[in-house]
């Protein structure tokens, strides 16, 4: 493998910028260089040994990064076929790690990894981290939970690899992360976003105001939300929120994330090549559009995957960042295609809903969106949670409340939903992802 291992040097500007500061050609030449030895490694592996030899690829036969368009698209469903691990690139013994992705359909999918992947995956967590203000003086509390997820594991390296401390408080008890927070004097937090919001509402229901804590920063990811929730937890936090991304079947967190600027978030280029399709006819989408982000491997080690349908549908951005990092950004992932609810022929996501109920004032981030089809329409109804202070006896109060929010909800999806306002603290709270969406229409959804 053609690699610089970086392990056993400092974490520090000159290690970061040496991969994320280079020249367009010099990314593509990269880019080119692994992804030949990304066809040269999984060349043998059943999902593309057959299709490898009908169309008679090889590495000589990737001329360009064009040639991307020749390979295959690796699904899901494939990797289900190959269950448990019938897909990786060195014997068993090799692996150092297995984790796997919480599949909604029984069985995880697993993913391996080798030593050096190990080492790979945390420099590219730190990474990430380091553009997002961590540095080697910080205490970081990581409230991902630890097992299979990639998450708790993948961050509490890159944090070790930046010389930082660790305080691995893995997910729930929430009371008692705000205890470690306060008393540790924790600099950063590693959450998901609506974990976070747990913690902020806990925070404020103990009297503690976001002054009093010592918090500076958060890496939120794992999940979809919006700019509007961003601004929610900055505020009640006191702190500065930057989003990263990944998925487990391509590595875990650590295929992007965003800068101080936090203005979309910064792929990292020379492990991943990342295309935006359209999701219906696999062309690439014109620039500014959103399509399905479909990514390939390009340095891994125990597997790699060649263009993944990650089902996320995002924006890229090519335009430079002031940072200096030279890297291709994507905007936040507005949610999967498979999340994306088809209500009357309107494509809703739960991030749209989100941006909506957030516009409006003395209504809380906590939503449930539930779909039913009655007869043969589908309704979906939406439950928030408002605000204490904003909850009344008076009718007319409640109703000026309830036509702001169905207003905004049309504005920005399109559709009329019937709303229900829930009392305060009603919601199930998340300590992972949330679930915000119920699906009570008798179909099968299709992966
Ligand atoms: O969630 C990896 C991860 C852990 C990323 C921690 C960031 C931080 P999976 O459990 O396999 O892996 O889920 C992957 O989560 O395809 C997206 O749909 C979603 N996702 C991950 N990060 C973001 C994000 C991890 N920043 C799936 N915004 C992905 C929106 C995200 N969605």
């Amino acid at each position: 493998m053609s690699e610089i291992l970086t392990q056993g040097k400092p974490f520090n500007e000159e290690i970061w910028s040496a991969a994320e500061c280079l020249s367009r050609d010099e990314i593509q030449a990269l880019q080119l260089t692994r992804l030949r030895e990304t066809v040269a490694r999984v060349k043998d592996v059943p999902l593309y040994k057959d299709f490898f030899q009908r169309e008679k690829i090889s590495p000589e036969s990737i001329r360009t990064l064009d040639d991307i368009r020749r390979l295959p698209f690796t699904t899901k469903a494939q990797l289900r076929e190959n269950y448990p691990l019938n897909y990786l690139t060195v014997p068993r013994e090799k692996l150092v790690r297995v984790h796997g992705s919480s599949g909604t359909h029984g069985k995880p999918t697993f993913v391996g990894y080798t030593r050096e992947d190990i080492y790979r995956w945390a420099d590219l967590c730190a990474r990430f981290l380091y553009a997002g203000m961590c540095r080697a003086e910080h205490l970081v509390q990581v409230s991902f939970g630890y097992g299979l997820f990639t998450g708790g594991f993948g961050l509490h390296y890159g944090i070790e690899r930046i010389g930082a401390s660790i305080l691995p408080a893995a997910s729930g008890n929430t009371p008692r992360q705000i205890m470690l927070l306060q008393d540790l004097k924790a600099d950063g937090l590693i959450a998901t976003p609506s974990y976070a919001l747990n913690i902020a509402e806990v925070v404020c229901e103990m009297g503690i105001k976001p002054s009093e804590l010592p918090l500076k920063y958060a890496h939120f990811g794992a999940e979809a939300w919006t700019e509007e929730m961003r601004v929610k937890i900055e505020d009640q936090l006191g702190i500065k929120a930057y989003n990263n991304y990944g998925l487990s079947e391509i590595l875990g967190p650590g295929v992007s994330g965003e800068c101080r600027f936090q203005n979309g978030m910064h792929i990292q280029e020379d492990e991943f090549f990342v295309e935006c399709l359209n999701p219906e006819t696999l062309e690439p989408v014109a620039p500014g559009e959103s399509g399905e982000l479909v990514i390939t491997n390009l340095n891994k080690e125990a597997m790699s995957l060649l263009r993944y349908r990650t089902r996320d549908i995002a924006v890229m951005d090519d335009s430079p960042c002031p940072c200096g990092r030279t890297t291709r950004r994507m905007g936040r992932v507005m949610g999967r295609s498979d999340d994306m609810l088809v209500i009357r022929g309107v494509n809703v996501f739960p991030t749209q809903v989100e941006e909506a109920i957030l516009k409006v004032e003395g209504v809380t981030p906590h939503f449930l969106m539930e779909v039913t089809r009655p007869k043969t329409q589908d309704e979906l109804t939406v439950y928030v949670e408002i605000q204490p202070d904003f909850f009344s006896d008076k009718m007319s109060e409640m109703e000026n409340l309830r036509s702001k929010i169905l207003h905004e909800i049309h504005v920005i999806t399109g559709l009329r939903v019937n709303l229900v306002i829930k009392e305060p603290k009603s919601l199930e709270r998340f300590t992972g992802k949330a679930k915000r969406v119920i699906d009570k229409r008798d179909l099968h959804k299709i992966n």
